[in-house]
């Protein structure tokens, strides 16, 4: 067998019978498999599967006469390779290469019919010195751009982590690990302004519906109206779904990671808040539900602009700060989350949606009532079924302009910044006087320098030669961007450069793409339903708008995914 093997193993690779070309008239198939990170292990038997049916499938599509393009390429920047520099003492560098020879050598001994000659490596310059350069791009058209915001701190990693990469409060590396919040000024890349196409055109993907379900989820849109509540003489904006109920508010409640939370809060209730939010813990999205609602007055009263009532507001680890405006109008008659945080407190509840086959009391709730019924205690809109309600009250706090309508997604900018050395250098100089300055475009690669110290911290910052530059306006002394691309930034369009992969003068020449693209079948993990599949969808679609595609109407990237 061996013997066997060896022989047409060889005769494969010396007849080049799996490169592919464009061929006119000739039916094509792209046929890809999500490119492995390569491990110091070795391949393991999830990849051996996963490479297996592509095998398979490229063969049958060949045999059936399609033009069959199915390449390999490594993910060869990330951090285990740093981690295992720190432990052993070996460069990421020499680790990840060694590493990738060997993945390569179990590849072709499992005989997978890869075109060899389009292999990538994301680890080298001319990959990604096409990662800085679309950045320049995207910060250029305001896709890219850097704020303080709360963010996600994983102390093992000792790096900041998108959203998508927080798994029910902990690390996707690691389930061991609790992600903390903390205030930082991060490069994010403006995936929101995608969220309306990337929700509209699930639908048209042939993907396994959970997939689907799970991206709709994790983008999440809610139809709802902002409304305007009046606090110290200023208008607060809060978001909800249910306007229908702003009869039924009897306290406000800001999260206590607003960035603004102490502007509301009164020198006498001061210690009573900041002891609090010294105990409290950072909250997800996903803990919203089971998480023990707690919180603190905050001396301030809000005015509801339905009734001009006085109410409450109080600051609490249940609302989240980046979502709607991190902070909600409490209904806790209605809202289980409000409920429970009244009893604990002892505030009131006013009931004013009825359901039509129960009588409800507020003296005794044992839980909010969350459906539809018909408005009671409400006012002019007594007497109206809660989905009339809420259009109706919707227009007369427009024309009182104290609310509008507005769609709200859970979906946040993509993080990108990360602070730790084996990514792609982040193309940007500071300067004191100029500010934010791009690295002039002929002056890329910014190349990721290797004689740099490993231990604590950011290894970028130990090199002078790499931080202390000149400022390419002005030429002052100024200081280089430190920070690294989180590696999803490379898997978001390797897709596209294993059409061109030798290519120079171009991230990938026009007539290629529009030959191949889309990837007619994409195989994979679906581990990365919220996480890769939605960076590379969103690229595509940045870079058909930026231009790249010319007039080739290529929305999205992987037709369909198995
Ligand atoms: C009042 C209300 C009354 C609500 C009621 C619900 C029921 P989704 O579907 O998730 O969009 N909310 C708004 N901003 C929030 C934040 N930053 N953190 C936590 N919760 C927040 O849900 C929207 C609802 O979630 C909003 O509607 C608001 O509570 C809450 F009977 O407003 B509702
Ligand atoms: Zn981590
Ligand atoms: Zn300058």
């Amino acid at each position: 067998f061996k013997s066997i093997e060896q022989k047409w193993q060889k005769k494969w690779e010396n007849s080049k019978i799996f490169q592919t070309k464009e061929k006119k008239g000739a039916r094509k198939f792209y046929s890809l498999e999500m490119y492995p990170y390569p491990s110091g292990t070795g391949l393991h038997m999830g990849h051996a599967f996963n490479y297996t049916v592509g095998d398979i499938f490229a063969r049958m599509k060949r045999m059936q006469g399609f033009n069959v393009l199915y390449p390999m390429g490594y993910d060869s920047f990330g951090l285990p390779a740093e981690n295992a520099a720190i432990k052993n003492g070996v460069h990421p560098k020499k680790y990840t290469e060694k590493a990738i020879a060997n993945f390569i050598k179990q590849q072709k001994n499992l005989g997978l019919s890869y075109d060899w000659s389009r292999v990538i490596f994301t680890h080298k310059p001319e990959y990604y010195k096409w990662n800085q350069y679309f950045f320049l791009k995207f910060l250029e058209k305001g896709l890219a751009y850097r704020k303080k915001a709360p963010v996600n701190w994983c102390p093992k990693c000792q790096t900041v982590l998108a959203n998508e990469q927080v798994h029910q409060g902990k690390c996707w590396r690691h389930q061991d690990t609790e992600v903390e919040t903390k205030n930082l000024e991060q490069w994010f890349i403006r995936t929101t302004k995608y969220s309306d196409e990337l929700l509209n055109k699930i639908h048209s993907l042939q993907w396994p519906s959970r997939i689907k379900i799970m991206q709709e989820n994790w983008i999440g849109r809610s139809d709802g109206t902002e409304i305007f509540f009046e606090v110290k003489g200023e208008k607060w904006p809060i978001f909800t779904t249910r306007p229908d109920t702003i009869f039924g508010v009897t306290f406000m409640v800001v999260s206590s990671k607003h960035l603004r939370l102490m502007e509301l809060v009164k020198p006498d209730q001061k210690d009573k808040v900041e002891s609090f939010l010294k105990k409290i813990r950072p909250t997800k999205q996903e803990d919203l539900e089971n998480l023990e609602k707690e919180g603190v007055f905050t001396g301030s009263y809000a005015v509801n602009p339905a009734n001009n009532e006085k109410i409450p507001v109080y600051t609490g680890n249940f609302v989240l700060a980046d979502y709607g405006s991190g902070m909600v109008m409490a209904v806790p008659a209605h809202d289980q989350r409000d409920f429970e945080f009244a009893k604990k407190y002892k505030l009131p509840m006013k009931l004013v949606i009825k359901p039509k086959d129960k009588v409800l009391n507020e003296k005794n709730l044992d839980e909010a009532y969350t459906g539809p019924g018909i408005l009671i205690n409400s006012g002019s809109f007594n007497g109206l079924f809660s989905e009339q309600a809420k259009e109706k009250i919707t227009k007369a706090l427009e024309s009182k302009k104290k609310g509008r309508r507005r769609i709200q997604y859970k979906f946040r900018d993509w993080l990108v910044s990360r602070q730790r050395y084996w990514g792609t250098p982040i193309p940007v100089i500071y300067c004191s006087s100029c500010g934010i300055v791009p690295v002039p475009e002929k002056e890329l690669p910014v190349k990721l320098p290797e004689k740099v110290k490993f231990g604590k911290g950011n290894p970028l910052e130990t090199d002078k030669k790499f931080v202390n530059v000149k400022c390419p306006k002005c030429g002052n002394k100024a200081r280089r961007e430190t920070d690294t691309m989180d590696t999803f930034f490379d898997s978001s369009w390797y897709y596209l450069r294993y059409l061109d992969s030798k290519n120079s003068k171009k991230p990938f020449d026009i007539k290629k793409i529009s030959y191949w693209m889309p990837v007619d079948q994409y195989i994979g993990g679906a581990e990365h339903a919220t996480m890769h599949l939605v960076y590379a969808r969103f690229f595509t679609k940045a870079l058909r708008d930026l231009g790249f595609f010319g007039n080739l109407k290529i929305d999205e990237p992987f037709l369909k995914l198995f």
